[in-house]
């Protein structure tokens, strides 16, 4: 099952990477089944296969069998302490560039802390078709909020036409509207950023082979680095998980404290 090792490596630096123990041909199966799935657009000058197909779980038994694969599931429960709950599916055929963010902004839970994402490479990842980065022991930073970002008045370090944008929402519509709450998430980002160049925390990048995972804990630092080959592909797959006896909420919807519940659809 999972060694003493493992688990002081994911308790200290909030990410482990191992063998999920799937079959090879699960993978291509994936792959195969997606991959005419995906948008296509011109991006740089190159026609590449973009965009991310969620819950694909729903009509992909390979999706579904990634998701719940038992070594994944028994390694959970072993960090954990409660049985794990895979409630979503990202599948991605190029590397996102996504900003750094903590998934405790989209997804969290009634006692804090029980959610986490497992990251499968469907093909061989290294520096040039976009891995995912991440910063190790970054998950035992106090978890921020948007709010918090908002609060801290945060929102002058962003552009000023998004400032206008959200601005004209909230004087038309007299309450803060999609653009506002983009604006605000995009000083997220750049906080987080700041935050993280502040505090001296260097990005590690996930080149893992085909068939490797990378775990991360909820609140651990992590984002999409730029894909330096945009001919590239890089399919992938990332599962989120809840833990068995809390309660769920998305931070995004919620003011204050009033928690914006959600109920969950487990993979089974
Ligand atoms: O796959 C990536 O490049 C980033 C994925 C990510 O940040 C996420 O799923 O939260």
């Amino acid at each position: 099952m999972t060694t003493h090792a493992e688990r002081a490596q994911f308790e200290r630096d909030g990410y482990l990477i191992f063998d999920p123990g799937v079959p090879l041909t699960t993978l291509d199966a994936i792959t195969a089944e997606l991959k005419d799935r995906f948008e296509w657009r011109v991006t740089n000058g190159v026609l590449k296969r973009v965009g991310r197909i969620q819950d694909a779980w729903k009509f992909s038994g390979h999706v579904r069998d990634l998701a719940t694969a038992p070594r994944v599931l028994a390694m959970l429960e072993a960090f954990y302490g409660r049985k794990p709950l895979p409630f979503q599916t990202l599948n991605f055929p190029t590397g996102t560039e996504q900003h750094v963010h903590s998934d405790t902004v989209h997804f969290n839970s009634q006692p804090a802390g029980f959610m986490c994402g497992v990251w499968v490479a469907l093909e061989d990842i290294d520096r040039d078709n976009g891995p995912l980065e991440y910063y190790p022991g970054s998950h035992k930073l106090p978890e921020i909020t948007i709010e918090d970002v908002d609060r801290a008045g945060y929102v002058k370090h962003s552009s000023f036409d998004r400032f206008k944008a959200a601005v004209q929402d909230v004087l038309h519509a007299n309450r803060p509207g999609r653009r506002y709450g983009e604006f605000v998430y995009r000083s997220y980002e750049t906080f987080m950023g700041d935050l993280l160049k502040q505090l001296g925390i260097e990005p590690h990048y996930a080149t893992i082979k085909k068939g490797q995972a990378l775990l991360w804990a909820a609140n651990l630092l992590h984002g999409g680095s730029p894909q330096r080959d945009q001919r590239r592909t890089r399919f992938s797959q990332v599962t989120h998980y809840y833990f068995e006896g809390c309660r769920y909420y998305t931070p995004r919807l919620s003011r204050g404290r009033k928690l914006a519940w959600r109920k969950i659809e487990v993979i089974r």
